[in-house]
């Protein structure tokens, strides 16, 4: 079984260029992207690849509300958006300080589609038809739960999940679904894809070690 730091990895884009490109990465010898401890992301996927944006993305809202929504890239551009400047770290240790991240507040999401009793958790899923991700409501309306759109202050791209994919600013990488497609309004905390093998529902940075139970990978 194959633990997350056997997931796919590829050479992500150098903080410290700013938008530097894979290519500057790939121009300092293609490992740039595995070097302890490097300001790096590692392009993570559970599929064999980066999924293309489908032809008619929408993001779907539905569930335990009073409005199914269906929102395209134009319709979250249009919501009151919010930018943060935050770090990005994975369970495994790698970290981005500094990452600049714009989207709407999952927050108003929420409060868009009006969530009904017996609400307690959110399952978010990716259109990578694998990937799932589990938040509280409670978690879910934190300031600082992004339905990000740009990141380094660019269009995401396809490979770190455009063109919409969650920022769980307080939480380790793996609660940031990529390519998210749908996130349902439910009545109890539905483990999401990594949480399946052991890595911890509740994945706040620095208050948990990422896992619960017995080692994994
Ligand atoms: N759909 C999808 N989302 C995902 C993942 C993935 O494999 N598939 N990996 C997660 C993990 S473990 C991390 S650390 C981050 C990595 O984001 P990046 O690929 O943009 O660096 O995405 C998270 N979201
Ligand atoms: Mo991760």
């Amino acid at each position: 079984m194959l633990g997350l730091g056997a997931a796919g990895v590829a050479v992500g884009a150098p903080v410290a260029n700013g938008l530097g490109s894979a290519l500057s990465a790939l121009a300092q010898g293609g490992a740039a992207g595995l070097v302890p401890g490097g300001d790096y992301f590692r392009l993570y996927t559970v599929t064999s690849g980066f999924p293309p944006a489908p032809e008619h993305y929408r993001l779907v809202v539905d569930g335990l509300v009073e409005h199914r929504l269906e929102l395209s890239v134009a319709d979250l551009r249009a919501l009151p958006s919010v930018r943060l400047v935050r770090p990005f770290q994975c369970v495994t240790g790698w970290r981005v300080p500094g990452v600049h991240w714009t989207g709407a507040r999952l927050g108003h999401l929420l409060d868009l589609a009006g969530v009904r009793s017996p609400a307690v958790a959110l399952h978010l899923r990716s259109f990578d038809g694998v990937y799932t991700e589990s938040l509280t409501l409670a978690q879910a309306r934190l300031a600082d739960v992004l339905v990000a759109y740009d990141m380094l202050d660019a269009p995401l791209t396809r490979e770190h999940g455009g063109p919409v994919r969650l920022y769980v600013a307080p939480m380790y990488g793996y609660k940031s679904v990529k390519w998210l497609s749908r996130i349902s309004v439910v009545d109890r905390v539905e483990p999401g894809y990594w949480e399946n093998f052991g890595y911890a529902v509740d994945a706040w940075v620095g208050r948990s070690n990422g896992r619960t139970g017995a080692p994994i990978g």
